[in-house]
């Protein structure tokens, strides 16, 4: 579990170095911390086996940052990151984060007016006191003012692709921590609710669920707030507790008997619209719904409550997957059995973006494609950079064509069908950032914008339409182009993109990254009354990376999207039906 806190800490130093204006150390503490944050094994058992040797082997970690690392490890603390802190504005990390205040700008604020942290920052923006400083003016001032609600509106509630790793992690220490007290108690029905288990893009806080008779509760109870996680209690009961992990997220447990656990399941998944409208439901049918069961109203007598499905059906209703329960009409469907069947992650049969060493990916093609064919995957579309993307090491014609050198001689040692694409830039005009005789090698052309966001909304719909119009374009990457607490959608007008999309038999990215989650249950729902199609990508950096999927997939259900919604669920065989000119 300290694989999050040491990312936690390298980000912290790479924001602190970059105030200082260091060059590169800043990008080698993220890239470490990045891998060590999808690590997907425990930091603390790699050097407990290998030792410093093991630490150096994990990409991006080199000798000093594994020297830190163990020290970490060992003492709890870095001595050298103790004395940057030391000489650092205590809120600088946080500064950083806000959109447009880089490490110059911040540096002419503390010393001219002695901001350092975000609080003096506000102070200072509500008394107008930063438009009559040089290099700043109003324009800035209220641009300064709108990134600081942006990030405090997205740092109030934590992103899914936060919370469910943690949520995980969590419940897995709960249930060893349980077994390995005294008592033993083996928890064997403990999973999380909420808006969590809804999988919304967003997490106001972790709620998790275990079931335990009730002479068991508190010794749950005693686990939970001994966890090493936990840095506050808020709240401990024989029901109820409530605590604060040591990176500020607030978790809530509740331990309820096995009569009642399906009750409970259903009640604290929510939403809270869905429990009020189902609540109704069961009282026009002569009953009673709680947290608790199911009861028959005249009696008073338990009728359902183990389970979720004997209380849905008990009600007449299908079963509701959880992320339908937002009240979007999903419990008129279930009374007419008429739900959609929704998106599987056993259905998915490919993943249309991915990146590698070529562009700024952290694997090398043979790597990724290894991995994609031990996932299972019938086909993969390789989509490095293209040109113009020069921070991301987007690919020159020389480069792209020996990387289809190397895909036609890998193609042959895989079971896997490799597609030759390219993530390409739609530039301001819409045109898209190679010329034709590429675009037309290119098996899948996956298209984004990946600058000059600040367009005029009729500029920017406009470079979007145009490009969708463009007969070489097969998909429109991230569409919306928010990033979560950084930037919002485009200004554009979404319905126009939409209708050009569906005219030009376009298909809609839903890309998986945590910070993207582009498109979202809401734009996925209004486009789908387009009669468009998606697919759901992990837009991965790196081998972990198409793990990702899981979150795109949370994003399509809740979207109500169907396998047939989704083409990266058709067989390879199916592929030239969506896109045209593949095997042209
Ligand atoms: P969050 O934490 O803001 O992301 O959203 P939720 O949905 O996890 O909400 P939370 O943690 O306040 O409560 C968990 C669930 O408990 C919620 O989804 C539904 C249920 N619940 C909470 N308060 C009420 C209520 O006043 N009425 C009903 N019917 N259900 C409630
Ligand atoms: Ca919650
Ligand atoms: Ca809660």
């Amino acid at each position: 579990m300290k694989n999050r806190e040491i990312a936690e800490l390298f980000y912290e130093i790479a924001d602190i170095l970059e105030y200082q204006q260091v060059e590169w150390k800043p990008r080698a503490y993220r890239k470490a911390a990045q891998m060590i944050e999808n690590l997907g094994e425990d930091i603390e058992n790699i050097y407990a086996r290998e030792g410093k040797t093991g630490l150096t082997k994990i990409p991006g970690v080199g000798e000093s940052i594994a020297d830190h690392i163990a020290e970490y490890l060992e003492t709890g603390r870095v001595e050298k990151f103790e004395k940057l802190k030391g000489k650092a504005p205590s809120g600088t990390a946080e500064l950083m984060e806000i959109r447009g205040l880089g490490a110059k700008k911040m540096k002419k604020l503390a010393d001219t007016l002695g901001i350092r942290t975000l609080s003096d920052l506000k102070n200072a923006i509500a008394a107008h006191r930063l438009r009559r400083l040089d290099g700043f003016g109003e324009k800035s001032e209220k641009n300064l003012a709108k990134a600081i609600e942006q990030y405090e509106k997205s740092h109030a509630r934590i992103a899914l692709g936060k919370a469910l790793p943690l949520a995980e992690e969590v419940i897995s220490a709960l249930k060893s921590q349980c077994k390995n007290t005294t008592s033993k108690v083996d928890l064997s029905k403990i999973i999380y609710t909420g808006s969590l288990r809804r999988l919304k893009e967003t997490i106001g806080d972790i709620d998790i669920l275990a079931e335990a008779e009730k002479a068991e509760a508190l010794k749950v109870m005693d686990c939970f707030v001994s966890l090493q996680d936990v840095d506050q209690v808020i709240l401990k009961g024989n029901t109820k507790s409530s605590v604060i992990l040591r990176e500020g997220t607030a978790i809530d447990l509740r331990v309820v008997p096995p009569e009642s656990y399906g009750a409970a399941l259903q009640y604290f998944t929510g939403s809270k619209e869905h429990n009020i409208e189902l609540r109704n439901t069961a009282i026009k049918n002569g009953y009673k719904l709680s947290e608790y069961g199911l009861y028959l109203k005249e009696s008073g007598k338990q009728i359902a409550g183990r389970s979720e499905e004997e209380i849905y059906e008990k009600l007449g209703l299908a079963y509701i997957p959880p992320e339908l329960r937002e009240n979007r009409g999903e419990i008129k469907a279930a009374a007419k059995n008429a739900l959609p069947k929704l998106v599987e992650a056993g259905d998915i049969k490919g993943d249309f973006h991915i990146h590698t060493s070529y562009s700024e990916g952290k694997n090398s093609l043979k790597t990724m494609i290894e991995k994609a064919e031990a996932l299972g995957y019938e086909y993969i579309a390789i989509t490095d950079h293209s040109r113009s993307q020069k921070v991301a090491n987007g690919l020159e014609i020389e480069k792209l064509k020996a990387q289809w050198e190397e895909i036609d001689k890998l193609s042959k040692r895989f079971r896997i069908k490799i597609l030759k694409g390219s993530e390409v830039d739609i530039l301001r005009d819409g045109s898209l950032d190679y010329p034709d005789e590429i675009l037309k090698e290119l098996d899948i052309v996956v298209g984004g914008v990946h600058s000059g966001f600040a367009l005029p909304e009729r500029k920017m719909t406009e470079r979007i339409v145009t490009a969708l119009e463009n007969r070489y374009l097969d998909i429109l990457a991230h569409p919306s182009g928010r990033l979560f607490g950084k930037r919002e959608p485009y200004s554009a007008s979404f319905e126009k993109v939409f209708e050009v999309a569906a005219t030009n038999g376009k298909v809609l990215e839903i890309n998986s990254q945590p910070s993207r989650l582009d498109l979202n249950d809401e734009f996925i729902l209004r486009a789908k009354t387009f009669g468009l199609k998606f697919c759901i990508s992990t837009d991965s950096h790196s081998t972990t990376g198409l793990g990702l999927m899981r979150y795109g997939l949370g994003q399509a259900r809740r979207g109500w999207l169907e396998k047939e919604d989704v083409v990266n669920t058709y067989p390879y065989s199916r592929l030239n039906e969506i896109f045209k000119k593949h095997n042209r």
